[in-house]
């Protein structure tokens, strides 16, 4: 039986070990930031072992697979030692710092070719995001002309809103674009097919100074209502708010992205619309069972989540009959489904669904686009 380490047990490293659980994968345990943290969370959800380092977990021969939700900082080096210690990987996104980093992991999976490897892009396991995929590569949407979209949230409005991820030297010299920005880049490139080629992108830090909490950092999402008087230690902030970003896909497609971690009442809202030469679609994940149908010379549609009415991959990657919801959780379980299909094969799959660390890499190489285009002021070509 297949045997788990989840790395993390803040906000998303529970999230993975539900949704395994959800798939019959067994969590044998899990590493927090101390020993005690790692106790503290294996009781808490009822896992065998809270291990004292990542040595321990790696050394464990009953661990074959590691999830890493650590800091991306820690990334790199926790997927170099896994692979040398033979488990296969799932690692949250971004993969890593920069393309340094991602490239040398790139090679250094591919030194282990019976492993497999992915990047938790999960969001590419909507249901709707893999119908609306389907569709494009059916034809059914013409051909693509643009897209446009954004993913905002708010969990970090305030000035006294503190996370690892607001430092550059924890999470990346780009925040907003890497935290949430890669996963619409990801998505829209996977749905569409197209490869973005140039960015033109303004970045805007709202809050060059915010207040380090007595406790050091916040777990994400866990900023309570009064937070704003939690005021202690100023520490100044590099990384961006705000991004807003034109894309030149592949094929001189146009796209605009717009990102934020500061916008009030916006929890976790990301939404795309595609424009083709006969269709339209649209898709957002705060109604992520609904994908809309732009007609020109019909009624729109709305079509509902149904297992019956999806298509291909759309139809393998949904659980519930139309009418039961699926949502961010589900999203994980599914992408594991195909991540263990791949596990228990024994090989990584040709062009699988999931994100590879090729995938991963291009978002860095976005990234950096990104960060240079702001910089400079001007279009940049993407170095993949
Ligand atoms: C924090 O911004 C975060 O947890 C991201 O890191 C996740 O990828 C996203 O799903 C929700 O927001």
């Amino acid at each position: 039986m297949i045997k788990v380490g989840v790395v993390g047990t803040g906000f998303i490293g529970p999230v993975h070990v539900e949704a395994l659980r959800r798939i019959g994968v067994k969590v044998k345990g899990v590493l927090g930031s101390s020993p005690e943290k790692s106790r503290q969370a294996a009781q808490n959800i009822g896992l065998e072992r809270g291990y004292s380092s990542y040595a321990e977990m790696l050394s464990d021969p009953e661990v074959a697979v590691v999830h890493l939700t650590s800091p991306n900082r820690f990334h790199r080096e926790q997927v170099l030692q896994a692979l040398e210690a033979g488990k296969h990987v799932v690692c949250e996104k971004p993969l890593g710092m920069n393309t340094q980093e991602t490239k040398e992991l790139v090679a250094a999976a591919q030194q282990y070719p019976e492993l497999v490897t992915a990047v938790n892009y999960n969001l590419r396991f909507y249901p709707l995001c893999l119908q609306a995929r389907e569709m494009v590569r059916r034809g059914e949407i013409g051909e693509v002309f643009h897209v446009k979209g954004s993913y905002v949230q708010d969990w970090l409005l305030y000035p006294t809103d503190f996370n690892w991820r607001v430092l550059a030297e924890d999470g990346g010299e780009l925040r907003a674009i890497g935290d949430i920005g890669t996963h619409w880049l990801d998505l829209v490139t996977f749905i569409t097919g197209l490869e973005v080629e140039e960015v033109m992108a303004d970045l805007y830090t709202v809050h060059p100074i915010r207040q380090r909490p007595p406790a050091g950092s916040v777990e994400t999402f866990s900023g309570k209502k009064g937070s704003r008087e939690a005021a202690t230690e100023p520490v100044k902030i590099t990384t961006e708010d705000y991004a807003s970003v034109l894309l030149r896909f592949a094929g001189g497609k146009r796209g605009v992205l717009t990102v934020s971690q500061v916008t009030a009442g916006r929890k976790n809202r990301i939404e795309w619309e595609i424009a083709g030469s006969e269709r339209a679609l649209a898709w957002n994940g705060e109604r992520p069972n609904e994908l809309w149908i732009g007609e020109r010379n019909a009624a729109n549609r709305t079509l509902i989540r149904d297992p019956s009415l999806l298509e291909g991959e759309a139809a393998h990657y949904t659980s519930y009959p139309g009418g039961h919801n699926e949502g961010f959780p589900d999203t994980f379980k599914q992408l594991y489904r195909a991540v263990y299909a791949d596990i228990k094969a024994g090989k990584p799959s040709k062009n699988p669904l999931y994100a590879t660390f090729e995938d991963g890499h291009k978002e860095l190489a976005l990234c950096e686009a990104i960060l240079e285009s702001s910089k400079k002021g001007k279009w940049i070509k993407v170095r993949y």
